[in-house]
């Protein structure tokens, strides 16, 4: 069995960013089925509070937030690497456009064309969780949205002018992984995102390559399972706290670690590695045992609690 869990859903599209890196990298993994809405109890026995989707668990670690997922499954399984050109840095960068600018208006568009067919569970959650939407006026803003929306897939549309097969050159990588899950997004549940891309040919062109790119070897798990793999294995040892954080943090220091932007939801813990790119956390779990939860540095506020 693989030793790669992904709790996610499949209409989810930051999940679909990791399930395209099992593709890229033609990884087995083994599949967890999460919950759309809260509550959510097998996935935060794992995390403590954190409740975003996807989630990526390997043993006893557990990985939050599809910035630090790409980058650990990057360490893991180098073979067939996510930066094909070698421009790492500003790869990664481009997820501040992908995740935010690029994504945000087709969410909206897909809450404010969608919202009288939604079930009520699924609007209240999202309501309480996009606190970037404004639900109540989010009909009104549809043109905006979709100028957004369009003049952003424009700018993949331009970079693939010149005929190239993917953003970067031959090979596929994680800036395409990136552009495409906002598009993925919108083709699935924007119904005017058929017009407002229909003068992009080179984009329909690449959209058909990621899509053949697939999601690598996929098998199915029960969070039961999850919890017991957890369980039966000791985390990875933290990498100590680096003294020239400007947090000022020590090792064993409980904090707290919440994103920044949106779910803000703090998850506490002892902390174990502190250091430019990630935050982890111990904790424990009446289910899932001693786990180490870790999280980005870029987009996460890390809290001392006393
Ligand atoms: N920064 C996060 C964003 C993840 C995110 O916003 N995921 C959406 C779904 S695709 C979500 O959590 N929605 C609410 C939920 O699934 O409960 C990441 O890159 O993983």
């Amino acid at each position: 069995m693989s030793s790669l869990i992904l709790h996610h859903f499949d209409l989810s599209p930051f999940a679909e960013k990791v399930r395209l890196i099992f593709g890229l990298k033609q990884l087995a993994w083994a599949s967890v089925e999460i919950p759309l809405v809260m509550p959510k109890p097998g996935l935060t026995a794992l995390t403590g509070g954190y409740r975003k989707t996807p989630v990526l668990q390997i043993g006893a670690d557990v990985y939050c937030d599809t910035r630090l997922i790409a980058t650990e499954i990057e360490r893991r399984f180098p073979q067939r690497t996510l930066f094909p050109d070698g421009n790492q840095g500003l790869t990664l960068a481009l997820t501040a456009w992908s995740d935010s600018a690029f994504f945000n208006p087709g969410a909206g568009l897909s809450m404010g064309l969608n919202k009288r067919g939604l079930p009520e569970a699924i609007l209240n959650d999202r309501k309480a969780f996009f606190n970037f939407m404004d639900f109540d006026t989010l009909e009104a803003q549809i043109p905006q949205l979709a100028t957004q929306l369009r003049a952003h897939a424009d700018l993949v549309e331009q970079q693939l002018a010149d005929g190239r097969r993917f953003l970067l050159g031959d090979t596929p990588g994680f800036a395409d992984v990136s552009a495409y899950f906002p598009v993925w997004m919108a083709r699935g549940n924007v119904p005017i995102a058929g017009t407002l891309f229909a003068g992009f040919k080179h984009l329909a062109a690449w959209e058909s390559r990621m899509q053949a790119v697939g999601h690598g070897t996929r098998s199915e798990l029960s969070v039961e399972e999850a919890h017991a793999i957890a369980r039966a294995q000791a985390p990875e040892p933290g990498l100590g706290v680096d003294s020239s954080d400007p947090y000022g943090l020590v090792l064993g220091e409980k904090v707290t670690v919440a994103a920044d932007d949106y779910g803000k939801d703090p998850v506490l813990g002892t902390l174990v590695t502190l250091n430019i790119r990630e935050v982890v956390i111990r904790r424990e779990d009446p289910a899932a045992g001693i786990v180490h939860v870790h999280f980005p540095r870029i987009g996460y506020r890390v809290d001392r609690t006393s």
